[in-house]
């Protein structure tokens, strides 16, 4: 059933609908998955994933799919390019007749940071400067996640990666900033782009029910919650991605033809450290010697950004 929605408002406004079963073989409290949840219930279920390698191939598993729509499976660079295939075979289908329009699917690129970040970054380039009309949903855990947790240029400064690993070299794990994927896009003007947080599920149904009226690129980096990856209890998941928005770490932003605007603004910034703390990646900021200046470089890049951009809401 498509989400008849006209506007999010209240929790009570997301559909109650499912289009994800349940019973994937994707970890507990996965904040990605959740994220991906949502974000169903307002496409509908007129739509094809095209998911580059990472965690969420799982999902699905020959012949098993949790989706009741359609999937296709890529390698990490490629997923732009089958989503062009794949959007360009639907096009024909319709000019010839052989598929009604309202029979016509939503392409949606499903991929994690590595793919988004690193390997198909060029590719992206590519579809987002012929317009394709495509919806591109990362789900950024901050690392390479199915391989083992290496370090992607998603990882942020001071995190534990298994390719980043605090010794007396470098105690502070990861030493480069985390990439600005939202920039990057945004510098190619698409229609929409988002950054989405599964704990603020109104938002992220209102960005999507917004995108919707574009064609062209669409982008929408969720915040995944990664308790494989980040150390922490599955059940804590909801409580880190609250905390990640309210220390100011993670934006919540949307920008429309390169336009930006906050959509979420903390009236306090909590300190980071309160997020910082509750995550095993980031234990060795704090034992068995606390690193004040890394943690000091973490909170003031997070003043930065919220005391030198342009915050509009
Ligand atoms: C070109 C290429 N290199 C390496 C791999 C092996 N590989 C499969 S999944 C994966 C990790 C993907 O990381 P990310 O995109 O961040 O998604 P996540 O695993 O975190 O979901 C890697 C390296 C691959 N499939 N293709
Ligand atoms: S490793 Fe992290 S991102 Fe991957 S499925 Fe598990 S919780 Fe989700």
């Amino acid at each position: 059933m498509q989400s008849d929605h006209t506007a999010y408002k209240r929790i009570k406004d997301i559909s109650r609908d499912e289009f994800i079963l349940p019973g994937t073989t994707v970890c507990a409290g996965c904040g990605g998955l959740e994220a991906l949840r949502l974000a169903h219930k307002v496409l509908g279920n007129n739509v094809v994933f095209v998911n580059a390698a990472g965690c969420f191939t799982l999902l699905a598993l020959f012949p098993y799919s949790p989706f009741k729509g359609s999937w296709l499976y890529t390698n990490m660079a490629s997923a732009p390019a089958g989503a062009q295939g794949i959007r360009d075979a639907l096009d024909i289908l319709i000019e010839k007749k052989r598929l009604r329009p309202e029979e016509d699917l939503k392409v949606i690129v499903l991929a994690g940071d590595g793919s988004t970040y690193d390997m198909a970054l060029s590719a992206t380039s590519g579809a987002i400067y012929r317009n394709l009309d495509f919806y591109y949903f990362c789900y950024d855990n901050e690392a390479y996640g199915n391989t083992g947790m290496q370090m992607s240029s998603a990882s942020p400064l001071g995190a534990k990666t298994t390719t980043s690993i605090p010794d007396e070299q470098s105690p502070m794990g990861t030493k480069f900033h985390k990439k600005d994927i939202f920039e990057i896009w945004r510098a190619h003007k698409p229609p929409y782009i988002a950054t989405i947080s599964p704990r603020h599920p109104v938002d992220l149904s209102e960005k999507f029910r917004r995108s919707m009226q574009f064609k062209g690129p669409k982008l929408f980096i969720a915040l995944s919650p990664c308790p494989t990856g980040w150390l922490y209890d599955p059940s804590h998941s909801a409580k880190i991605a609250r905390l990640a928005v309210e220390t100011g770490i993670w934006a919540l932003k949307e920008a429309v033809f390169g336009e930006t605007i906050h959509t979420y603004i903390p009236s306090k910034l909590k300190p980071v450290e309160e997020y910082l703390s509750v995550q095993g990646r980031f234990s060795h900021l704090f034992v068995p010697v606390r690193q004040d200046e890394t943690i000091k470089k973490i909170q003031d890049e997070i003043n930065y950004y919220w005391n030198h951009t342009e915050i509009q809401k």
